[in-house]
């Protein structure tokens, strides 16, 4: 995994250009005020620097002219902000792609790690119970429901298909964590007691990291997972073979005892 170099790390979202292009944008404008304002400073410098026989002058003028350059810094971020920053925040944060369409994974975060939950073959994400919640099975998933017992909990490894999109239901059991995977530009908090959707459309076939971006405790820096994101036949291989360690659902017989 060599995904950081001394700029931005690589792009594997479809809207890590996006969100990058705004950093590039804000980065040049910056550039380009402090070098126009340390020109213009050095010619006044210059300009009216103490000399003999000449008096302190007092310009009595110009007082609003000073102004055009912070109107032209203002107009240009009120631009920035309703034409590249709004329209960006709309399509990444406020438009989540219908379920239907998309592969939907729960992430619950605790201190401190990452349980990813898949829905399994049925496609619903099944009971679970306070009172299971247990070190084998954080989420206290109740496997006698028949929407559970399919369900395909991992902890600290999340596993994406390439090209698809990608509805996250974030949560957290205790305090506040907070997802990030940096290639994908994404970065969202996870508030116990809410259900925090996010979304994201892999578009690289790699290895990433998920790291807590939130202190949340002692063990706030160990708090990382791994994402792949594979092929769609890799991806299917991968739940299969996760399914295939779920314990067999209880029968009649063992209910109840
Ligand atoms: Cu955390």
């Amino acid at each position: 995994m060599n995904n950081y170099g001394w700029g931005l790390p690589i792009q594997a979202s479809t809207f890590a250009g996006q969100i990058d292009s705004g950093l590039w944008i804000i980065h040049a404008a910056m550039i380009g005020v402090f070098v126009l304002w340390g020109i213009f400073f050095t010619y006044l410098l210059i300009k009216y620097r103490r000399r003999d026989g000449v008096a302190v002058r007092h310009e009595e003028h110009g007082e609003m002219t000073s102004l055009i350059p912070d109107l032209l810094v203002m107009v240009f971020e009120i631009g920035l902000i309703v034409f590249y920053a709004l329209p960006a925040w709309r399509s990444i944060k406020m438009t989540m792609p219908d379920p239907k369409d998309a592969l939907v994974v729960e992430v619950t975060a605790e201190q401190f790690g990452w349980n990813i939950r898949y829905p399994g073959p049925d496609g619903k994400f099944g009971r679970t119970k306070p009172e299971l919640v247990h070190f084998s099975n954080p989420l206290g998933l109740d496997r006698t429901d028949p929407a559970a017992a399919d369900d395909i909990v991992v902890s600290n490894e999340m596993h994406l298909p390439v090209n698809a999109k990608v509805l996250i239901k974030l949560r957290s059991k205790d305090v506040v964590h907070d997802l990030f995977v940096p290639e994908f530009r994404l970065k969202q908090d996870a508030m116990p007691g809410l259900e925090t959707p996010m979304w994201v459309e892999p578009n690289r076939i790699g290895h990433y990291e998920m790291a807590c971006a939130q202190l949340c405790g002692f063990g706030h820096s160990l708090m990382r997972g791994d994402v792949y994101v594979e092929s769609r036949e890799d991806f299917d291989k991968w739940l299969k073979s996760r399914a295939a360690l779920n314990p067999a659902p209880p029968t009649a017989s063992s209910e109840g005892f």
